[in-house]
Order: C-alpha cells, then structure tokens, then sequence
C-alpha cells in the first residue's frame, strides 16, 4: 500500500478522500491555491503545498506544480479527484511519466472514453445496449449525412464526439434543418475540443437518467454496484441523486451491471468507473462513460456499504478486490442533496462569508462538506460546498431523513440551494419517483411565471 498520496483537488472531495486515507493508515499532501491557503481542511492534511494564485488555471490545472509538489513531498500516487485534472489523459500520462501512480484507470483508458465515438464502439462491441444512431462518426458529404440520419429517424441529436457532459450537442427535428445542426456543431467542436468529428444519435425525448458504478482491479475481477438515478438536474447539474433508482427491477439491473462489468473486463478498465444511460420506455441506452470518482459516490456507499475511494486506492496500489459480485448486496435507499453558494431560483452564485453554519446529524444521515463557521466561500469555484446524503430501509424512510435533515441544517450569510431541497423533498413528483430528466427544468420555469 502507498505510505503517502497527494490530493490534486479542494473543497469536499480533498476532505473526503483524505478521510480514507486516514482510515487506511495513508499520509496525505494537499495542494491548494492561495483562496483555500486558510481552509482547515488543507490544515488537517499532514502537509500542504500552494501551487498558485486563485485563477483556476494557475494553480488546480497547473500541472508542473502539481507534479513538483509530489516531487517534493515523496508522496507516491496521486489523487485528481472530480473535475479539475480527472479525466485529462495528458495529465493521467505525465503523473505515471514522472514516477507516480495515477488514482485512475490508465491514460489510453481515459483517452478511449473520453472521445465519445470510439467510447461507443467500445460498448457496442462489448454487448452494452447504445442510443440507436450513426455508425460512427459522420461522413463530411451532406448527402451521406442525410441518407444516415433518414434511416434513424427524426428527431435525431448531433454530438461532438470530443464533447460530453452537455457541451456540443445539438437536436434536429427536420431535414431542412439538418445540414446547418451538423456544420454549425462542427465548427463549435473544432473551437472548443480541437475534433471536429460528431456524431449523431435519435433524439430521445423524455428519458431518466441513470447510471451504473463500476469497480474493477487489475486481476480481472470487475463488479457492478448498482445504479443511481440522477435526473433531477438543471442545465447539466446534477441538484439530487438517489439510490437504487425507483421502479428498475434486480433483474434488469443485474442484466445491465453485467455486461457494463464485462466491458470493463474487455477493456482492461482500473479503478472506479460510470456509464451513463437514458432510461425510456424500461430501456437502457449507453450514452457515456466517466473514468472518475464522481460527486454522487456516496448514495452508491450508502447501499452497497463498500467505501469506493478506499477501494479506488487499493486497486490503484495493485490491490486485489475483497469481494465478488455474489458478494455484493444493494440494500435500503439513499438520497444526497448537493449543496451549492447560489441563488436556486435566480440561479446566481452567491460566494462570501458563512456567518452561522449548523450541520444535521443523527441515524442514517451523512454530511460530506469541507465548510465550517466563518468559512469564506472563494468567488473563484464550483459553487457546491457539500453533500447531505440520508439512507433508510426504504425510499420513504431516507426521504424523511432528508426532510429532517434539511431542517435542522442553517447556512447563513450566503445564498444557498437549501429552500429548493425543502421544496423538491414535499414535491408530489419527486416522491413518486422515476421523472424524467426535463421535469426540474419545467417545474422551476413555472416556478419563475408565478413568483
Ligand atoms: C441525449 C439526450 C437525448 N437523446 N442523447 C446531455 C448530457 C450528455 N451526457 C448527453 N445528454 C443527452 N443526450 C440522446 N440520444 C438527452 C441528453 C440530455 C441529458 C442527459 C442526461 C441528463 C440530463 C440531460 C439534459 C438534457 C439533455
């Protein structure tokens, strides 16, 4: 096992996967930007290293300081976390060049998912059910173009194969429109990622979202620990996640962590991993792969009761997993509110000093937040400043919860997205469960007509 890793990252997840690493008896290093030089979670760290000024680039991208900070702190691995440097290959590649162990799967893993057509082959090939769409990515003669997306059928959406998460896509309802979506999508693509390339898929209208957790070593064993349902989302943020997601059966789910599990085998994956599907009509369809730990880990702890960055780590060490998928029992459900600075209905980030902060507690309640009384919330970052996540036997019971917990919870001095939860916990919607992905959105533009 590593005697020391460094965190590449800040806010709740550096807190996080420094509290596995305390469990795992690992030291750790943090680096941080001289806007979080004060936070105690970088004080908590049994060292720390400024890598640059509070402008993002300069110092969580800043990867020669990152890389110069292991070097000379002699930590062993380190740890990107989400966002930041995650799921940047280069990165991954200059870690693993340098002498260090990458937290991840490998650089030409990351590399595969995160161009989303070879992604899609991948999964296509290794029996995962796809988004009916192009073979591929798009020819450049409209007219091939035209007689591809005619056998589809309308609507279609065109995505940028460098894209994903939400960034260059574009639906197209009709033939006449679809010449201009494709070029337009293109050059946008070309801007932004430096790959023209796109794709297209059929549009599909009112899906859930829902997604699998995967964990695999490097000995071939690779098990699926259920799946999330994260369509409550606004502008491709995710606001709430739960699991398992209502309404899907043990059977479909066993079926579809299966072959995601055997794709993972195929692909030599290492580490923890998600595909994301939309779910319509009791179907499933791939559309992406993310190659990180991600934000909404702990709902998938809560149920599975296994610690994914404890055993990110040890498969990152060479480590062999301690169960099987015989093993492996989804039991109760769990639900995590994410905590952001912002304004929920203007939808404007609210950064600035917490003047009384009170966190919830008691059974089945869980808080994940790096915050404190007196925090200052830097102007500079994402504008999530920590996670609740209730569990219960049932739905109705980690609802209640999350009802009490929210609560009891007191942010002051900024805006925060707490009155939203409040809301969306009494929404007659959401206690029915399995919404589709379009159904915040909708509810907030009533939400601002009326108020
Ligand atoms: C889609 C889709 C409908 N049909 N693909 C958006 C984020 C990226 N991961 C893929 N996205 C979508 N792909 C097909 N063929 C609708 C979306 C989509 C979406 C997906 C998941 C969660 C929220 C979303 C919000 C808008 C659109």
């Amino acid at each position: 096992m590593f005697e020391k890793i460094l965190i590449a990252n800040r806010g709740e997840i550096a807190l996080r996967i420094q509290r596995a690493c305390r469990a795992m008896g690992i030291k750790t290093v943090v680096v941080y930007s001289e806007a979080d030089a004060e936070a105690k979670y970088v004080k908590l760290a049994d060292e720390s290293v400024c890598i640059g000024p509070a402008q993002v680039p300069l110092s969580y991208l800043n990867v020669p300081a990152i890389i110069s900070a292991a070097e000379v702190t002699d930590a062993e691995a380190i740890h990107p976390g989400y966002g930041f440097l995650s799921e940047n290959a280069d990165f991954a590649e200059r870690v693993e060049k340098s002498g260090f162990v990458f937290i991840g799967p490998k650089p030409e893993t990351i590399r595969l998912m995160g161009d989303k057509v070879s992604a899609k082959n991948a999964m296509i090939k290794a029996g995962v059910p796809c988004v009916p769409g192009s073979d591929g990515a798009l020819p450049e003669d409209i007219n091939k173009v035209r007689k591809i997306v005619r056998d589809i059928g309308y609507p279609v959406i065109i995505k940028a194969s460098g894209g994903g998460g939400g960034r260059g896509m574009r639906v197209v309802h009709t033939e006449a429109a679809l010449s201009n979506a494709v070029i337009m999508t293109r050059n946008e693509a070309q801007a932004a990622f430096g790959n023209p390339v796109v794709y297209a898929e059929k549009f599909l209208e009112n899906p859930r979202h829902v997604e699998f957790q995967l964990l695999i070593d490097e000995h071939g064993n690779a098990v699926h620990l259920g799946e999330r349902d994260c369509s409550l989302q606004r502008r491709h943020q995710k606001i709430l996640e739960e699991a398992p997601a209502p309404g899907i059966s043990v059977k479909l789910r066993n079926k579809i962590g299966d072959r995601c599990a055997e794709a993972c085998r195929r692909i030599k994956y290492r580490g923890v991993g998600t595909f994301e599907f939309l779910f319509e009509n009791n179907e499933f369809y791939f559309i992406e792969m993310n190659t990180r730990l991600q934000v909404e880990h702990p709902v998938t702890e809560a149920v599975t009761g296994i610690d994914l960055v404890q055993a990110q780590i040890n498969v990152a060490a060479g480590g062999e997993l301690p169960f099987r998928q015989k093993d492996i029992e989804i039991t109760g459900h769990a639900i995590e509110c994410r905590i952001n600075a912002e304004d929920a209905y203007k939808l404007t980030p609210s950064a600035g000093r917490i003047t009384q902060y009170h966190a919830p507690g008691g059974p089945g309640v869980r808080v994940d937040s790096h915050v404190y009384h007196n925090y200052m919330v830097p102007p500079y970052y994402d504008s999530m400043i920590g996670k609740i996540i209730t569990y219960g036997d049932t739905r109705e019971q980690a609802i209640a919860r999350m009802r009490i917990a929210l609560s009891e919870m007191v942010v002051d001095g900024i805006k925060t997205n707490i009155p939203l939860h409040r809301d969306l916990l009494s929404d007659a919607t959401f206690l029915a469960g399995g919404f589709p992905i379009h159904y915040l959105e909708q509810k907030l533009s009533l939400h601002n007509q009326t108020s």
